[in-house]
């Protein structure tokens, strides 16, 4: 049966996720491929309010912040993400699993293995088809971040010590599973960065 394909994209704050979004979007779009785009945490009704609780809530332990997430992502994988990958539909998915290790994982030096438990009991064997890892200086994505006028959120206020173990997060989880990582140079120019997606793009679909 043909499945979708199921892409994340990851990164630190301000390092281009959503502007490369649109991007991959407008990539599928001029070549008819279906898709849905979603995000994490969110995605679906109990997950977006599970969002607003994590990002605009008020004090969270830890373990809590933690399992919030996956429960977010239980239900978004099993409302959402699976039936659109068994339909044939492409999803694009602005966050996942890899944001826990880095956030949970880096930031806040939660114990790896509980992490991984959990990983295991809601993911089961799925995992994304391609991950983009757009990774760049801690400086530059806040600069960038700043640069925008927006709500910010409850994790947004960590120290530059947090945002730097984020980001080594990430590159850790990307040694740890380099078929499935692509890491992009989110610190060059956006025409770059986006010729490098666009190269991984047309490797997972070359007949299109
Ligand atoms: N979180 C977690 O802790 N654990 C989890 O398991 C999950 C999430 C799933 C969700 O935030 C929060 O949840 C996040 C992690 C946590 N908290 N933090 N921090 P989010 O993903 O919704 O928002 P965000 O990470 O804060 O993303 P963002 O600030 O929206 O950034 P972005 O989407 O990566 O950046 P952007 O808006 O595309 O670009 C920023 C600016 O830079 C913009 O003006 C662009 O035009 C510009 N830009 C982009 N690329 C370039 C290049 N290459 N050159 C120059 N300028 C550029």
């Amino acid at each position: 049966m043909q499945t979708g394909k199921f892409i994340t994209i990851e990164g630190a704050e301000g390092v281009g996720k959503s502007t490369n979004i649109q991007h991959i979007q407008n990539w599928l779009s001029a070549r008819h491929i279906p898709f849905i785009l979603t995000r994490e945490p969110g995605g679906t009704e109990l997950g977006e309010q599970l969002r607003e609780l994590l990002l605009h809530g008020g004090q969270i332990a830890d373990k809590t912040e933690l399992l919030l997430m996956f429960a977010a992502r239980a239900q978004h994988l099993e409302e959402k993400i699976k039936p659109a990958l068994a339909a044939g539909t492409w999803v694009i998915c602005d966050r996942f699993t890899d944001s826990t290790f880095a956030y949970q994982g880096g930031g806040r030096q939660l114990n790896l293995q509980w992490l991984n438990a959990l990983e295991n009991l809601v993911q089961e064997t799925l995992q994304p088809d391609i991950t983009f890892l757009l990774d760049a200086p801690v400086e530059v994505g806040m600069a960038r971040a700043k640069s925008r006028n927006g709500r910010s959120d409850r994790i947004e206020a960590e120290s530059m010590a947090f945002f730097e173990r984020v980001r080594a997060g990430f590159l850790q989880r990307a040694a740890l599973h380099p078929a499935r990582f692509r890491i992009i140079n989110a610190a060059e120019p956006l025409p770059l960065v986006q010729a490098e997606i666009d190269n991984v793009l047309v490797g997972l679909c070359p007949t299109v």
